[in-house]
């Protein structure tokens, strides 16, 4: 395989009540990212309309993703901020994806399964072709690392899978037209730091998440400080004190949550705040837990309303993001017409 330009690329659907797991697990990353990396960050509205969406809703929610975005600390000058809608490249090369990835191979997608639930026959096509448009979006940038959450790392390695195959199906022409090695990366996930998967407030078991019908399972970056205190304090725990050791959290999934987050917030180990609170019973600790949720997040929420209210600047950066992204995808689309033997 070639050596690629290190690239960063990942996205954000804009389903509404963009939360703190959305925040651990993938925007601090993303942030971190671009002190290293070129990184392409998206708001995956094409992604969003694969479970019905009220128009009004989705241009708001759009606009609210993307306000995250900055309001945690991107940098869209130096970094491409975009909607995927305004690229259509990456619809077009998820159509050539439809035809290199296998049946089996979508069968085979939890996520989907938890999706459509029950009612499998009645989901949209596009729910089941998700992964196809997710590999397009990266590999249209031919993109070399994707922070997410650990809920996508299936994806991410179907991703590599339809990137591998492209590569071998092709592999002549690929040759022909002057890419020797592959056309495309395999694409890494990165997975790391200490909350990955940020799991309900009411339920240990579940991951947080936008589309969980209780807003006491989640945390949206929103919430003012009297609704972070309020759902802190009813988050469901054990009657028992927190352990003084990590090896104490085993099968106490939400003591090990609670402290997950409180340790991801302060940029600490979950060992540290044991060491601070072991011995201690749940009301201190969610006390203190609500202290540092209101520092943390109350700030980047603010910067969120504030740019959200400036509609002008946000679809400034969008439409400038999407010129900028639309140059690379542009040239590689041609690219992949030509390897696929397209006239144009
Ligand atoms: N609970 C979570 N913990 C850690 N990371 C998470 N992510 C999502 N939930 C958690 C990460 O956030 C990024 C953006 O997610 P998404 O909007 O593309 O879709 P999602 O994973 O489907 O998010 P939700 O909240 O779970 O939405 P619904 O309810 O619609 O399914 C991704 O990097 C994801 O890993």
């Amino acid at each position: 395989m070639s050596n690629f330009p290190q690239l960063v690329f990942s996205g954000v659907q804009p389903t509404g009540n963009f939360h703190l797991g959305n925040y651990l697990g993938a925007l601090v990353k993303f942030v971190e990212m671009q002190n290293n990396y070129d990184c392409i960050y998206c708001v995956v509205d094409m992604h969003a309309i694969t479970v019905a969406q009220d128009p009004l809703e989705l241009s708001k929610h759009i606009r609210e993703v993307t306000a995250a975005f900055l309001a945690s600390g991107i940098d869209p000058k130096k970094h491409i901020v975009f909607n995927q809608s305004q690229v259509p490249e990456h619809a077009e090369l998820a159509w050539v994806f439809n035809c290199i990835a296998r049946l089996g191979w979508l069968n085979r997608m939890t996520q989907f399964k938890e999706k459509a639930g029950k009612d499998r026959e009645n989901a949209s096509v596009g729910l089941y072709a998700y992964p196809n448009l997710m590999a397009a979006d990266i590999l249209i940038y031919r993109a070399t690392h994707v922070p997410v959450g650990e809920d996508q790392k299936q994806h991410l390695e179907l991703a590599r899978d339809i990137a591998q195959k492209f590569n071998n199906d092709l592999a002549d022409s690929i040759e022909r037209n002057g890419f020797g090695g592959g056309f495309f990366p395999l694409p890494e996930p990165v997975i790391q730091g200490p909350a990955t998967r940020v799991m309900s407030l009411r339920d240990g078991s579940k991951k947080m998440s936008k589309s969980d019908p209780s807003e006491y399972s989640r945390i949206n970056l929103t919430d003012d400080a009297d609704q972070i205190a309020q759902k802190i304090r009813k988050a469901k725990t054990d009657p028992d004190a927190l352990p003084s050791e990590a090896a104490g959290l085993a099968g106490r999934p939400e003591a090990d949550n609670l402290v997950g987050i409180f340790a991801a917030l302060q940029g600490v180990a979950k060992e540290d705040v044991l060491r601070e609170f072991g011995g201690q019973n749940f009301s201190s600790f969610k006390s203190a837990l609500v202290d540092l949720a209101v520092a943390k997040l109350g700030p980047v929420g603010a910067e969120m309303k504030r740019l959200q209210a400036d509609t002008g600047h946000i679809d400034g950066v969008l439409r400038d993001g999407a010129a900028r992204a639309s140059a690379i995808a542009r040239k590689n689309m041609t690219a992949v017409k030509d390897i696929v033997g397209f006239v144009r």
